[in-house]
């Protein structure tokens, strides 16, 4: 009996016991922590007037001219914030303006030579680490979180990296998860995309 105990006990915490938050914009800044953005979106801390208790005060809405499918993105650097032996999905919240909304591509790096760092050439593509691809359409209303299971990413540069997804810290040398990209793509080939993006996290 006191061994069914303990097994109920140990799967509550693996159910409830590990999620990071990396940011839920509350401090009604994108700075810190900090996220690098690229090209041509246009991220911009806002209040929830709606005054929904998931979104809290703040999330942050993005803004983006589209030229052949492609806005731009915004990412961070996670590999000393975030376990991966622990998580195994990433989740966040997403507001949609209904079918052409447009789509969120989420990619992934994972250390792959333990150094902790992503290396990358002169035209940002990386030199010894995987890289991890999630793509999904925003077609609906309102709220919605997404959560992404790590087994629906796919390996995007077969060849670097071990083509193997190994985002945990394995013997304290690897980094795991390293860091990831949030990428806004349109609904059309031209045009622009307008979303919102909250409660970004680890789980
Ligand atoms: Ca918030
Ligand atoms: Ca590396
Ligand atoms: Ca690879
Ligand atoms: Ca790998």
């Amino acid at each position: 009996m006191k061994r069914f105990i303990l097994c109920l006990v140990a799967v509550f915490l693996a159910g409830n016991g590990y999620a990071v938050v990396v940011d839920d914009f509350e401090d009604g800044d994108y700075s810190n922590p900090e996220w690098w953005v690229f090209d041509k979106i246009e991220p911009r801390v806002v209040k929830n007037e709606a005054g929904d208790k998931r979104r809290g005060k703040y999330f942050l809405e993005i803004t983006g001219d589209v030229q052949g499918w492609y806005s731009g993105g915004m990412g961070m650097y996670v590999a000393d914030k975030v376990d991966c032996a622990a998580a195994g999905s990433m989740l966040l919240d997403v507001y949609g303006y209904g079918k052409d909304s447009g789509q969120i591509k989420i990619e992934i790096v994972d250390d792959d030579n333990f150094n902790w760092e992503c290396e990358q050439d002169d035209n940002y593509k990386l030199v010894n680490d995987d890289q991890f691809v999630y793509q999904f359409p925003v077609n609906w209303e309102g709220w919605k979180t997404v959560e992404i299971p790590f087994s629906k990413f796919k390996d995007s540069n077969p060849g670097i990296g071990d083509d193997e997804f190994n985002p945990e810290k394995a013997d304290g040398s690897s980094g795991g998860l390293l860091q990831f990209n949030i990428i806004f793509i349109g609904s059309k080939s031209s045009g622009n995309v307008r979303l919102k993006i909250d409660n970004i996290a680890f789980e």
